[in-house]
């Protein structure tokens, strides 16, 4: 790569403006913290950082042994007869990352993960290297807390492919009849989670702001980021309205009667186009959420009693469930799918596996990657949080989903907590643990019956022993690195999920 890339950079910043942005991933004051400095040619990509990550002179003195190297080209030099863009770039493009020299090579894209190098390429494709070299995780996670009205807390960690709505579920608004349950905001995208002297896994949130998903965003599905937006913010690809105020698909119900798209060409409703580009996103620093906790710029993290891993299945996978054991979990994480929404993934409905969330974003052997998470079993002292899985998504016959979903995910973060807490009842399954209808707070939404609750929590002996053989395919994909001990929970699994009785708890699946 380096005798493909040298002679790429050489020149490619020519007639530009070259930016030195020097950055924290994490708290300044962290022990968990690194920096890097970010090499640029687009004031795009400035801006930008100064929002989602702690940019600044602090970062000097720390500029030691230890930092990243990030360099950034959008990969047009300027010259006579070179006409400048507004989204300038090149046909050719490589991200690049070497984590044995901490370094971050960028050609040809200006936008997200490509150009934003403090994101995807250094706090989960280096960060994960690091993490398994110093006994750590750098994971896909959102970081939430909840509160109880008698005021005890926990903090969560919680993994979803795309399309899942995590930065909704990071600022989820309880139902109102949960008086005094409060849930609050560390990170909407990424967790570095390093377990502390006390044994618990602590966590900060790399970034200080959200780049999230325009398209979607409404004060119905999420009104703390509607709130969050209200200035301060840098908008990439939505539309603008006549007054010159933006708009996207789902902000509200009817689209306004003329608008400029993404393209910058004249918009009216029912023209065939979207308005907003699919992607189109918001950048904006994580002080402005309403729901920020307190502790979200702790020096020390935050601890976790509890992961949670989910996707979206339109059948299958309960709503929740308790994994029986840290490899059970781990076991969880590493077989998680999602299903395919959009068109432009092509078929809708298809079964993907996405590991962890981390197929796209971890750094190294993905059987070592499961073997790293393995090794916190056992260690001395070590209080591993508990595993969970969930599924907002499962669908009846007539293909509606069956959850309400959005803030009455509160009655499952309520049931994680009081399990998390000791007091939490429910059933065994093939699967692990899960609430019955009766363990769950139904405050607000009696409407919601017992039936209906079966419906999404019942788990299919025939349609699972398939899964189990699905799981199975996927695991043996990542080759002989694959922990032996994932494969034997994979038989045990099968055999489960095969006998319709659960021994020694008397349920039936
Ligand atoms: O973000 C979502 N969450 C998590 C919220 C805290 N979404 C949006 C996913 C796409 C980004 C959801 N969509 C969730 C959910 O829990 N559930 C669903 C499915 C669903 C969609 C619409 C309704 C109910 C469920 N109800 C009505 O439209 C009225
Ligand atoms: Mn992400």
């Amino acid at each position: 790569m380096d005798a493909k890339l040298r002679p790429m950079f050489k020149g490619c910043m020519r007639g530009r403006t070259m930016y030195v942005i020097p950055f924290s991933m994490g708290p300044i004051a962290s022990p968990l913290s690194k920096v890097g400095i970010e090499i640029s040619d687009s004031p795009y990509v400035v801006v930008n950082m100064k929002r989602m990550t702690r940019m600044g002179k602090h970062v000097w003195p720390r500029v030691t042994t230890e930092f990243v190297k990030a360099l950034h080209t959008v990969g047009m030099p300027l010259g006579e007869g070179v006409q400048d863009k507004a989204w300038p770039c090149n046909d050719e493009k490589y991200i690049v990352h070497y984590p044995n020299r901490n370094e971050i090579w960028s050609f040809g894209s200006g936008y997200g993960g490509n150009a934003l190098l403090g994101k995807k390429c250094f706090a989960l494709r280096l960060a994960s290297t690091m993490g398994r070299e110093q006994g750590w995780l750098a994971e896909h996670m959102l970081i939430l807390g909840v509160e109880s009205p008698k005021g005890e807390k926990m903090y969560v960690g919680a993994a979803f492919p795309s399309a899942c709505g995590k930065t909704n579920f990071a600022m989820m608004v309880p139902p109102t009849a949960f008086d005094g349950w409060k849930v609050t905001t560390v990170g909407d995208d990424i967790a570095w989670i390093k377990p502390a002297a006390d044994g618990k896994f602590y966590a900060i949130n790399p970034e200080s702001g959200f780049f999230g998903v325009a398209p979607g965003t409404s004060l119905q599905t999420n009104p703390n980021a509607v709130r969050t937006i209200a200035k301060n913010v840098i908008f990439t690809n939505v539309a603008l309205t006549e007054d010159g105020d933006i708009w996207w698909e789902g902000l509200s119900k009817t689209p306004p009667e003329k608008l400029t798209d993404w393209t910058g060409q004249a918009w009216t409703p029912g023209c065939g186009r979207p308005a907003a580009h699919p992607n189109a996103r918001f950048t904006v620093g994580i002080e402005q959420c309403p729901s920020l906790d307190e502790q979200w710029d702790a020096a020390s993290g935050v601890p976790l009693s509890a992961m949670i891993f989910g996707g979206r299945r339109a059948g299958l996978v309960p709503l929740v469930y308790e994994a029986d054991s840290w490899t059970g979990g781990v076991y969880l994480g590493a077989t998680l799918a999602s299903e395919t929404t959009a068109a432009a993934q092509g078929a809708t409905g298809v079964v993907r596996r996405d590991p962890m969330a981390m197929l796209p974003f971890c750094g190294y052997n993905m059987g070592d990657y499961f073997a790293h998470w393995l090794s916190f079993e056992g260690e001395a002292g070590v209080k591993l949080p508990k595993i969970y899985g969930v599924n907002w998504f499962r669908k009846d016959e007539a293909g509606k989903f069956i959850w309400p979903g959005y803030g009455d995910n509160m009655r499952v973060l309520k049931w994680i907590f009081e399990r998390v807490m000791g007091s939490g009842a429910g059933v065994n399954h093939a699967l692990g643990v899960s609430p019955s209808y009766k363990d769950l707070d139904w405050s607000g939404l009696e409407s919601f019956s017992e039936a209906a609750f079966e419906s999404i929590t019942t788990i299919d002996s025939a349609a699972w022993v398939q899964e189990a053989v699905s799981h199975r395919e996927s695991l043996v994909k990542f080759g002989e690195r694959m922990p032996e001990k994932l494969l034997a929970y994979n038989d045990r699994l099968a055999a489960r999920v095969a006998s319709p009785v659960i021994e020694g708890s008397g349920a039936t699946v």
